[in-house]
């Protein structure tokens, strides 16, 4: 369904009231119309540039095939679309989805004619409390269909939710397994093919009568994924029934690992692991979110020259193209859904939410080998009772689906952080050196922060600090923002962190510099400025290094005693203080992204650029 629609903004919140959906209302030629390519976020359009609001999206289309509603079902899937997406198809309501960064699809097999359908689709991205993410966060609100929207036309009798699991007995031996689900009746037949994707390794026959069934094949001296050698193999399934027969179903690709935790140690095939990671947001300068595929692959094929194998995708997950191409060139992938900073972790509705976001992209990505975490949310007041019962809850629902990758949540908080003992791993962001204190604090208080879990692993998933792409210290008595202090912030950190046993890998705060109404300091200027290279893709210091710095170690000296007493000490008074400070800080957060914005509109203004009023 990608390609020419017609869209306009709903201002006054008239469209649902007016009947815009409804076919005899929906005029192509009518005057307000806008031209727009999906997937492309309407904020790409002149004018729309800082709107957040409703946005209609218009298509019509032909079916291609003559249909036949006994043998098929059909859906409209959306990749993804942000954030309350409802739909309509040839005047008839689908649905509604909440979420700006996983899959959904509506099924539409009765309103489906053989020509002139109309699809009607309205999205919202206004911020509100209770939504996920909640009203103020540190990235651009891209709004509108920015990734494809498909048409699946599926036999009613077919195979669904495969998941592959892969089980590295010893180098050896590994195990595949395979489950899952018929809808309907189905016989077929399965094929492992090579790593050639020709040869046929392992085949067999199955009649299911049942919804679930298990396929489980051992495998002798296995090629085994790793980001050193990305080996896939490819799983096919094709129909034996008489109505489909010879066609296939399913297939994929997908790599033989196992990710363990021992200890204070991670393990990727039975070899202990260090990622060596940075963070993306997916933005890419001029194409908002809606990335051409070898723009993605590029960035991936630089982080892997600069000595990394891990990414990142903070703070929701990117376009699935994404996964394929880490799988493929082999890079570590953590996943996480937008649960961010000040949510509303007493609302039930609130959990649904994020509980479903979750639930599609596990369903999305289950079968990515390159993809091995997942993170239930950042930042968050953890301190709160509310908020740790939310993500222990969260991470519970997480491992029901999926217990083979590690599942944790990402945290801010140095000393009052005890729900971090529920998660599988310990994940902590902080910026010595940048919005706190001397970078050289580091090695102290990175290991206060591992005492309540001094048996687990421990993540440094975020440091960094902000450079202006060509900006030096040299020119100014200014050295913030410059990129010699975003190099002296992170070789510090990365050798520091080097050098403890119990971290198990850290990961630069950011690739790519990004949009972000909160960052508006005379350098930045609607940009977060923490990447390796501008927005523009000009590389800064700190990326020529990078390769230099990546293995580097210091000489520390450490003591766990002294750590768990400063730990005892500083506990409640830090329990306190945090506690107070989210108080606070949760109104301020809603101020900050209202003040953004008018600085950013006026900018915009300034440059002669027009900006279309939201109300
Ligand atoms: C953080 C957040 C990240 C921000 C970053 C920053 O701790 O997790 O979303 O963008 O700090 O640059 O302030």
């Amino acid at each position: 369904m990608d390609g020419k629609w017609k869209c306009k903004a709903d201002k006054g919140n008239v469209g649902i009231e007016e009947e815009w959906f409804k076919p005899k209302n929906y005029d192509p030629l009518e005057n307000d119309l806008l031209d727009i390519h999906i997937p492309n976020s309407f904020n790409l359009l002149e004018g729309y540039d800082i709107y957040e609001g409703i946005f209609w999206h218009f298509h019509e289309f032909n079916l291609t095939y003559s249909e036949d509603k006994t043998s098929f079902n059909n859906f409209i899937n959306f990749q993804g679309a942000n954030y309350i997406t409802q739909a309509w198809l040839n005047g008839v309501y689908l649905g509604e989805f909440h979420g700006g960064f996983t899959p959904f699809r509506f099924k539409i097999t009765q309103q489906l004619k053989k020509k002139n359908n109309l699809l009607v689709v309205r999205t919202d991205n206004t911020r509100r409390k209770g939504q996920v993410p909640d009203y103020c966060f540190d990235w651009f609100n891209w709004g509108g269909i920015y990734r494809s929207v498909e048409l699946l036309r599926l036999h009613k009798n077919r195979i669904t939710d495969i998941v592959i699991k892969t089980t590295v007995k010893s180098l050896q031996e590994s195990i595949i397994e395979i489950k899952y689900n018929i809808i309907g009746n189905l016989s077929f037949r399965w094929q492992i093919l090579d790593t050639d994707h020709k040869s046929v390794l392992f085949e067999g026959d199955v009649l299911q009568k049942n919804r679930k069934g298990e396929l489980s094949q051992i495998i002798k001296k296995p090629e085994l994924w790793s980001p050193d050698n990305p080996n896939l193999y490819y799983l096919k399934v094709i129909s034996k029934n008489p109505e489909s027969s010879g066609e296939i179903l399913y297939e994929t690709h997908f790599g033989i690992r196992q990710i363990e935790i021992k200890g204070k140690y991670v393990y990727l095939n039975k070899k202990r692991i260090y990622f060596k990671g940075i963070s993306l947001h997916e933005e890419y300068h001029p194409y908002g979110r809606t990335i051409p595929y070898e723009k993605r692959e590029k960035d991936i094929k630089n982080m892997k020259s600069l000595g990394l194998n891990a990414l990142r995708t903070a703070h929701y997950s990117h376009d699935e193209a994404l996964n394929e191409i880490a799988d493929n060139l082999g890079i570590l992938i953590l996943e996480e859904i937008p649960v961010y900073w000040f949510g509303d972790y007493k609302s039930n509705e609130t959990f649904k939410v994020a509980a479903k976001q979750m639930r599609n992209l596990i369903k999305r990505d289950i079968n990515h080998p390159s993809v091995v975490w997942w993170s239930v949310g950042n930042e968050v007041p953890i301190e709160m009772r509310e908020c740790s019962r939310f993500f222990k809850r969260m991470m519970d629902w997480v491992r029901r689906f999926d217990d083979t990758r590690i599942v944790t949540f990402v945290s801010s908080r140095m000393f009052c952080d005890l729900t971090k003992r529920y998660a599988d791993v310990g994940a902590i962001n902080m910026y010595w050196g940048w919005y706190k204190g001397s970078v050289k604090m580091i090695n102290t208080i990175v290991d206060i922060v591992h005492t309540p879990i001094f048996d687990k692993p421990l993540f440094y998933t975020e440091f960094g600090a902000g450079a202006k792409y060509g900006f030096h210290a040299d020119q100014t008595r200014q050295k913030k923002f410059s990129e010699e202090k975003q190099l002296q912030v992170l070789d510090y950190t990365i050798r520091t962190l080097n050098s403890k046993d119990y971290i198990a890998g850290w990961f630069i705060w950011i690739y790519r510099d990004f949009r972000s109404l909160i960052k508006q300091e005379k350098y930045q200027k609607g940009f977060n400025r923490k990447g390796i290279v501008s927005e523009k893709n000009q590389k800064k210091l700190m990326y020529y290094r990078l390769p230099h710095i990546i293995n580097k170690k210091r000489k520390l000296i450490s003591s766990r005693l002294i750590s768990s007493l400063l730990w005892c000490i500083f506990f409640p008074f830090a329990y306190l203080l945090t506690y107070l400070g989210d108080v606070v800080g949760a109104s301020g957060h809603i101020k900050r992204i209202n003040k953004g914005k008018e600085t950013e509109r006026e900018r915009l203004q300034k440059q002669g650029k027009k900006v279309v009023d939201e109300n």
